[in-house]
Parts: C-alpha cells; sequence; structure tokens
C-alpha cells in the first residue's frame, strides 16, 4: 500500500506539473482528493490494515494529501497569474492615443431668441406667464373683443375642437387669465406656441411661437407703449437702433399700431434685408380696449395698460438670417449646427 501511495503521489505531481489552465487542475484534483479519488480510494482501505501498519500508512496518506493540496493551490495560484498577465496583455490601452470627442448639443435658434427676449423683458421688471394650448372660445376670441362674426374666427383659420373649444391662435387669451384673477399692476410677457390653419410655405406654419406682453396699472399711457419697446428693440439689435410707430388696427387695443426697427443690417439706408426700406417690421401693439379691461374684472375709468404682440420665427430669421421658416422644424443636423 505505501508503494501505491508513493505511485499516486509521484503520478499526481507529474499531471499537475502539466497543467496549463484552471479547468485541466481541477479535473486533476477530483481524480486524486475528490469523493471517488485515487486518493481517498486507498484511505477507505485502511481496515483492511493491521494495527501496525495502520499509522504508518495513515499518517504517510495524510502527507501525501497535504502536499498534493499545497501543490495543487501553489499551481492554481501561478495559473491564476499567468491568465491575469495574458488577459491585461490583450486588453492593453494605449493612453497616448487621442481620445473620442464628446459632441456636445446646443440650443435650437428659436431658444436662443427666446431667452433672449425674456432677459431682457425680466431686466424690465416683467413676469413670464404661460397657459393652455387647448383654448375657450371665450378666453381666445369673445374677452379680447373679437365679436362671432369676425372674419378671424373663421374655420378656415383657426383649428376648433369642438364648436366652443378651440388650439389657441394667438397667447393672448394668457394674458385674459391673468388679469381675471390678478388686479393690476400687471406686467407680463406670455410667450408660447399658436396655431392657424396655414398651408406650410417659407414664412407660414399651422405652428408658430408668439411672445406677448401685457401691462396694466394706473396712469399708463402710448409713451410707456413707446419707451418700453424701444428699450426692447435697442436692447435686441443694439443702442443705435430705432423704432417707428405706424397706425393699424388691432380689435383688442385701441389705438394701435405695427411696431417697425432700423435696419440692424444697414442701419436704414437700404439694403436686401430691409427690402430697401431702411425699416423692419417686428411686433404689433397698441393700448388695451377698455371693454377688454372690463371682460376681465379690470376697472376701465381706473386702470388703463398697452399690449404688444410679436412673431419669434419672424425674429429669429432676421436674428440669423434665416430664409425658409421651415428649416427650424426639419431638425437638419446640417443647419442646426451652424448656431
Ligand atoms: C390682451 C390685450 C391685448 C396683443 C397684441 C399684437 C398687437 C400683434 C401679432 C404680431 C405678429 C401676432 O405673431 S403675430 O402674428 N400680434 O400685432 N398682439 S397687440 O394684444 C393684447 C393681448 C392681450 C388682454
Amino acid at each position: 500500500m505505501k508503494q501505491q501511495l508513493e505511485q499516486i503521489r509521484q503520478a499526481a505531481l507529474c499531471e499537475l506539473d502539466g497543467c496549463a489552465a484552471l479547468p485541466e487542475l481541477d479535473a486533476v484534483r477530483v481524480k486524486y482528493l475528490g469523493k471517488k479519488g485515487e486518493l481517498t480510494a486507498i484511505l477507505k482501505q485502511m481496515g483492511k490494515l493491521s494495527a501496525e501498519e495502520r499509522p504508518v500508512i495513515g499518517q504517510l496518506a495524510n502527507e501525501i494529501r497535504a502536499g498534493l493540496e499545497e501543490a495543487i493551490s501553489a499551481k492554481s495560484e501561478q495559473l491564476k497569474a499567468a491568465e491575469l498577465e495574458k488577459k491585461l496583455e490583450n486588453e492593453k490601452i494605449d493612453v497616448t492615443l487621442p481620445s473620442k470627442k464628446n459632441a456636445l448639443g446646443h440650443k435650437h435658434p428659436l431658444s436662443v431668441v427666446l431667452e433672449e427676449v425674456e432677459d431682457i423683458f425680466m431686466g424690465m421688471g416683467f413676469d413670464i406667464a404661460s397657459g393652455p394650448e387647448v383654448e375657450w372660445d371665450y378666453y381666445n376670441f369673445e374677452a379680447l373683443n373679437i365679436p362671432k362674426e369676425h372674419p378671424a374666427r373663421d374655420t378656415q383659420d383657426t383649428f376648433y375642437i369642438t364648436e366652443n373649444m378651440l388650439l389657441r391662435t394667438q397667447t393672448s387669451p394668457v394674458q385674459i387669465r391673468v388679469m381675471e384673477k390678478q388686479q393690476p399692476p400687471i406686467r407680463i410677457i406670455s410667450p408660447g406656441r399658436v396655431f392657424r390653419s396655414d398651408a406650410v410655405d417659407a414664412t407660414h406654419s399651422p405652428l408658430f411661437h408668439q411672445i406677448e406682453g401685457l401691462v396694466v396699472d394706473k396712469g399708463i399711457t402710448m409713451a410707456d407703449l413707446k419707451g418700453c419697446l424701444e428699450s426692447f428693440a435697442k436692447r435686441l439689435y443694439g443702442e443705435d437702433t430705432k423704432i417707428r410707430l405706424r397706425p393699424h388696427h388691432f380689435p383688442f387695443t385701441e389705438p394701435s399700431c405695427e411696431v417697425d426697427v432700423s435696419c440692424f443690417r444697414c442701419g436704414g439706408k437700404g439694403c436686401p434685408m430691409c427690402k430697401n426700406e431702411g425699416w423692419i417690421e417686428i411686433l404689433g401693439a397698441g393700448m388695451v380696449h377698455p371693454k377688454v379691461l372690463k371682460n376681465c374684472g379690470v376697472d376701465p375709468e381706473v386702470y388703463s395698460g398697452f399690449a404688444f404682440g410679436m412673431g419669434l420665427e419672424r425674429l429669429t430669421m432676421f436674428r440669423f438670417s434665416i430664409d425658409d421658416l421651415r428649416l427650424m422644424y426639419e431638425n437638419d443636423m446640417k443647419f442646426l449646427s451652424q448656431f
């Protein structure tokens, strides 16, 4: 039996030596030291030995087992180290290679101009108000002194949802809602999406953005309107900018006007940007109609106000010399990455 044990030791050590990977090593461990392993089989036969032989053989068997376990453990460490070495070699990173650039996004041109306009008005003490895009006919038309038979209510121009519910055609309903809730002084702008049943072309879209403003307080006059809009124009287009008011008509303001700014390209001399006019129309405005104030529970005998409205797409097109409004909705990266 002693000889058998020695043979097992030699064979096991020899096989261990030849192991090139961890699974092979484990197979050798099972073959000799496992439950049905060769060394275990010998130990099971110990009962057949005489009382003198048993301790001697027992000691030898334990010595061999301990020796093999130690050898397996050492070999295992060696194989693991070799595997790690190989892995590190295969996954070597060249830290001197140039890194991949992260493509950073940026704001859409409409957002750039909107934020600029918001900053200018906030600087003059205006709050920013918002409201629903799906509106009642009352807030979009009736309260704004646009009566039932007015052409602006035509189903050709307005997206009706039901007879008295629609997609707002202007952001003015926001101002109506603010006035209903809050007594003057009021100083707000209401930027947002509006909807009109227009065919798409270079200057029209069924969805566009308006920025409207409203100031209501005691003693507000047309002079306040002019001063406020002049400050705005100078901040947006430069200190040399002049404004010009032309009489106009809106149902919700009286008197009303359209506001031009001196051309920011040629300074007023005339160029292709202003179509040789020297002036560019950027907004409409006027003194809030007394009927509109009354509709909202504001006493026109005590308070007066001015209001204005402008199209964000138009402002943005001038600002960045964009000649086709459709470009701003098409998500074409070649176009957008220019801003
Ligand atoms: C209330 C009272 C009055 C808002 C106004 C305009 C003039 C105007 C157009 C500019 C180009 C719309 O985007 S556009 O198509 N708007 O000319 N808007 S006065 O007047 C109001 C608003 C709310 C309660």
